[in-house]
Protein backbone atom coordinates (compact mmCIF):
# COMPACT_ATOMS: atom_id res chain seq x y z
CA UNK A 1 0.00 0.00 0.00
CA UNK A 2 1.56 3.16 -1.05
CA UNK A 3 0.04 6.86 -0.05
CA UNK A 4 -0.56 9.76 -1.76
CA UNK A 5 3.08 10.76 -2.15
CA UNK A 6 4.00 7.51 -3.27
CA UNK A 7 5.85 6.01 -0.30
CA UNK A 8 5.19 2.81 1.52
CA UNK A 9 3.36 2.12 3.89
CA UNK A 10 2.01 -0.90 4.53
CA UNK A 11 2.69 -4.50 2.55
CA UNK A 12 -0.34 -6.62 2.58
CA UNK A 13 0.82 -11.12 2.21
CA UNK A 14 -2.42 -12.32 0.77
CA UNK A 15 -1.22 -15.10 -1.44
CA UNK A 16 -3.18 -14.21 -5.33
CA UNK A 17 -6.32 -12.95 -6.28
CA UNK A 18 -8.69 -14.97 -6.23
CA UNK A 19 -11.72 -13.23 -7.89
CA UNK A 20 -12.37 -9.32 -7.84
CA UNK A 21 -14.84 -6.93 -8.87
CA UNK A 22 -14.91 -3.05 -9.19
CA UNK A 23 -17.66 -1.01 -7.33
CA UNK A 24 -19.63 1.87 -8.72
CA UNK A 25 -17.96 3.45 -5.78
CA UNK A 26 -15.09 3.55 -6.91
CA UNK A 27 -13.82 0.56 -4.94
CA UNK A 28 -12.07 -2.35 -5.26
CA UNK A 29 -13.26 -6.08 -4.05
CA UNK A 30 -10.99 -8.59 -3.70
CA UNK A 31 -10.66 -12.81 -2.72
CA UNK A 32 -7.34 -13.07 -2.00
CA UNK A 33 -6.13 -16.76 -0.71
CA UNK A 34 -3.03 -18.59 -0.68
CA UNK A 35 -4.59 -22.27 -1.11
CA UNK A 36 -4.01 -24.68 -4.25
CA UNK A 37 -7.74 -25.54 -4.25
CA UNK A 38 -8.67 -22.23 -6.51
CA UNK A 39 -10.75 -21.06 -3.83
CA UNK A 40 -9.47 -17.87 -1.07
CA UNK A 41 -9.21 -17.05 2.30
CA UNK A 42 -9.43 -13.29 2.52
CA UNK A 43 -11.64 -10.59 1.04
CA UNK A 44 -10.13 -7.16 1.05
CA UNK A 45 -11.87 -3.71 -0.01
CA UNK A 46 -9.27 -1.23 -1.68
CA UNK A 47 -10.72 2.10 -2.33
CA UNK A 48 -8.79 4.08 -5.68
CA UNK A 49 -8.45 7.76 -4.20
CA UNK A 50 -7.73 10.16 -6.59
CA UNK A 51 -5.97 13.59 -5.80
CA UNK A 52 -5.84 16.05 -7.98
CA UNK A 53 -2.37 17.42 -8.30
CA UNK A 54 -2.57 21.60 -9.17
CA UNK A 55 -1.35 21.49 -13.10
CA UNK A 56 -0.47 18.13 -13.11
CA UNK A 57 -3.53 16.29 -13.39
CA UNK A 58 -4.67 13.62 -10.83
CA UNK A 59 -3.12 11.39 -9.12
CA UNK A 60 -4.62 8.32 -7.90
CA UNK A 61 -3.26 5.91 -5.28
CA UNK A 62 -5.18 2.51 -3.19
CA UNK A 63 -6.01 2.48 -0.01
CA UNK A 64 -6.79 -0.69 1.89
CA UNK A 65 -10.29 -0.12 3.64
CA UNK A 66 -11.11 -3.58 4.97
CA UNK A 67 -9.25 -7.05 5.48
CA UNK A 68 -11.62 -9.88 6.40
CA UNK A 69 -9.91 -13.49 6.96
CA UNK A 70 -12.56 -15.50 5.73
CA UNK A 71 -10.94 -19.05 5.81
CA UNK A 72 -14.04 -20.99 7.22
CA UNK A 73 -15.54 -19.81 4.26
CA UNK A 74 -13.54 -20.93 0.81
CA UNK A 75 -14.60 -18.19 -1.13
CA UNK A 76 -14.30 -17.96 -4.64
CA UNK A 77 -16.22 -15.12 -5.96
CA UNK A 78 -16.94 -11.57 -4.91
CA UNK A 79 -20.03 -8.83 -6.09
CA UNK A 80 -21.71 -5.79 -5.43
CA UNK A 81 -25.09 -6.69 -6.18
CA UNK A 82 -28.32 -4.60 -5.21
CA UNK A 83 -30.31 -7.67 -4.43
CA UNK A 84 -33.11 -5.82 -2.59
CA UNK A 85 -33.44 -2.51 -5.13
CA UNK A 86 -32.91 -0.09 -2.14
CA UNK A 87 -30.31 1.86 -3.89
CA UNK A 88 -27.39 0.19 -1.85
CA UNK A 89 -25.16 -1.98 -2.66
CA UNK A 90 -25.31 -5.39 -1.02
CA UNK A 91 -22.11 -7.78 -1.18
CA UNK A 92 -22.30 -11.10 -2.41
CA UNK A 93 -20.03 -13.99 -1.71
CA UNK A 94 -19.57 -17.49 -3.39
CA UNK A 95 -18.62 -19.63 -0.56
CA UNK A 96 -18.01 -23.91 -0.66
CA UNK A 97 -18.53 -25.27 2.40
CA UNK A 98 -21.11 -27.07 4.56
CA UNK A 99 -23.77 -26.25 6.46
CA UNK A 100 -26.04 -27.28 9.36
CA UNK A 101 -28.54 -28.75 7.45
CA UNK A 102 -26.54 -30.07 4.23
CA UNK A 103 -23.26 -32.14 5.27
CA UNK A 104 -22.05 -32.33 2.10
CA UNK A 105 -19.26 -29.22 1.05
CA UNK A 106 -20.78 -27.41 -1.88
CA UNK A 107 -21.14 -23.78 -3.76
CA UNK A 108 -23.36 -21.81 -1.94
CA UNK A 109 -24.35 -18.27 -1.92
CA UNK A 110 -23.72 -15.71 0.86
CA UNK A 111 -25.29 -12.03 0.86
CA UNK A 112 -23.70 -9.51 3.37
CA UNK A 113 -25.18 -6.45 4.48
CA UNK A 114 -22.25 -3.86 3.61
CA UNK A 115 -22.13 -0.50 5.22
CA UNK A 116 -18.61 -0.11 4.56
CA UNK A 117 -16.70 -1.62 7.28
CA UNK A 118 -18.14 -4.90 8.34
CA UNK A 119 -20.15 -8.08 6.89
CA UNK A 120 -23.56 -7.78 8.47
CA UNK A 121 -25.37 -11.36 6.98
CA UNK A 122 -28.57 -11.06 5.19
CA UNK A 123 -29.17 -14.68 3.55
CA UNK A 124 -26.59 -17.11 3.98
CA UNK A 125 -27.83 -19.70 1.59
CA UNK A 126 -27.60 -23.41 1.95
CA UNK A 127 -29.30 -24.33 -1.45
CA UNK A 128 -30.65 -22.82 -4.74
CA UNK A 129 -32.87 -24.95 -6.75
CA UNK A 130 -30.14 -27.42 -7.99
CA UNK A 131 -26.94 -27.02 -7.35
CA UNK A 132 -24.65 -24.13 -9.27
CA UNK A 133 -21.46 -23.62 -10.38
CA UNK A 134 -21.16 -20.28 -10.93
CA UNK A 135 -23.53 -17.29 -10.68
CA UNK A 136 -23.94 -12.99 -11.48
CA UNK A 137 -26.17 -10.75 -11.11
CA UNK A 138 -27.95 -8.17 -13.46
CA UNK A 139 -30.88 -6.08 -13.20
CA UNK A 140 -32.70 -7.41 -15.72
CA UNK A 141 -36.39 -5.26 -16.19
CA UNK A 142 -34.55 -1.76 -15.16
CA UNK A 143 -36.81 -1.76 -11.81
CA UNK A 144 -32.87 -1.18 -10.04
CA UNK A 145 -32.98 -4.29 -8.40
CA UNK A 146 -30.53 -7.20 -9.78
CA UNK A 147 -32.00 -10.78 -10.08
CA UNK A 148 -29.84 -13.40 -9.66
CA UNK A 149 -28.99 -15.46 -12.12
CA UNK A 150 -27.16 -18.82 -11.27
CA UNK A 151 -25.65 -21.51 -13.51
CA UNK A 152 -27.44 -24.92 -12.08
CA UNK A 153 -26.30 -28.99 -12.47
CA UNK A 154 -29.22 -30.65 -13.14
CA UNK A 155 -29.72 -34.38 -13.60
CA UNK A 156 -27.69 -36.47 -15.95
CA UNK A 157 -24.75 -33.48 -16.22
CA UNK A 158 -26.91 -30.92 -17.88
CA UNK A 159 -26.80 -27.63 -16.86
CA UNK A 160 -29.34 -24.62 -16.84
CA UNK A 161 -29.32 -20.87 -16.42
CA UNK A 162 -32.25 -19.83 -14.11
CA UNK A 163 -33.14 -16.83 -12.64
CA UNK A 164 -34.01 -15.80 -9.04
CA UNK A 165 -35.87 -12.50 -7.66
CA UNK A 166 -35.28 -11.78 -4.41
CA UNK A 167 -38.74 -12.02 -2.32
CA UNK A 168 -37.11 -10.24 1.35
CA UNK A 169 -36.34 -13.42 2.71
CA UNK A 170 -34.14 -15.40 0.26
CA UNK A 171 -34.40 -16.21 -3.59
CA UNK A 172 -37.59 -17.56 -5.61
CA UNK A 173 -36.39 -19.06 -8.67
CA UNK A 174 -38.66 -18.79 -11.39
CA UNK A 175 -38.80 -21.51 -13.73
CA UNK A 176 -40.20 -19.32 -16.53
CA UNK A 177 -37.24 -17.66 -16.75
CA UNK A 178 -34.72 -20.35 -17.73
CA UNK A 179 -32.46 -21.59 -20.52
CA UNK A 180 -31.04 -24.87 -20.88
CA UNK A 181 -27.30 -24.90 -22.00
CA UNK A 182 -25.13 -26.84 -23.64
CA UNK A 183 -21.65 -27.97 -22.19
CA UNK A 184 -20.18 -25.91 -25.90
CA UNK A 185 -22.26 -23.35 -25.31
CA UNK A 186 -20.50 -20.07 -26.07
CA UNK A 187 -21.99 -19.03 -23.00
CA UNK A 188 -19.92 -21.22 -20.39
CA UNK A 189 -16.06 -21.50 -20.14
CA UNK A 190 -14.44 -24.69 -18.53
CA UNK A 191 -12.24 -23.54 -16.01
CA UNK A 192 -10.56 -25.57 -12.85
CA UNK A 193 -12.95 -24.73 -10.42
CA UNK A 194 -15.77 -25.97 -12.98
CA UNK A 195 -17.96 -24.41 -15.54
CA UNK A 196 -17.86 -20.67 -15.33
CA UNK A 197 -20.51 -18.42 -16.75
CA UNK A 198 -18.67 -15.70 -19.55
CA UNK A 199 -20.28 -12.09 -18.95
CA UNK A 200 -22.81 -12.22 -21.58
CA UNK A 201 -24.51 -15.01 -20.25
CA UNK A 202 -26.88 -13.12 -17.83
CA UNK A 203 -27.78 -10.94 -20.60
CA UNK A 204 -28.38 -13.67 -23.28
CA UNK A 205 -30.93 -15.15 -20.37
CA UNK A 206 -32.27 -11.55 -19.45
CA UNK A 207 -33.74 -11.38 -23.40
CA UNK A 208 -34.32 -14.95 -23.57
CA UNK A 209 -37.70 -14.57 -21.30
CA UNK A 210 -38.75 -10.78 -20.09
CA UNK A 211 -38.77 -10.54 -16.32
CA UNK A 212 -42.54 -9.51 -14.73
CA UNK A 213 -42.31 -6.56 -13.90
CA1 LIG B 1 -29.60 -3.11 -1.39
CA1 LIG C 1 -34.56 -5.99 -11.71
Amino acid sequence: MFDGAGTLVGRVETGRVVDLSFDRDRALYLVAGRSPTGRGDRMIHISIEATPQQGEGVEGYLRMRFSRDLGGLAPWKIRLADVDGDGRPELVLGVFKRTRFDPVPRKRLFVYDWPGYTLVPRWLGSRLSLPFEDFAFVDCNGDGRDELVALEQRPGGRRRLMRYDWNGFGFSGDENAMVQVAPDSDLLQSTPDGMRLRPAAPAALCARKDPSP
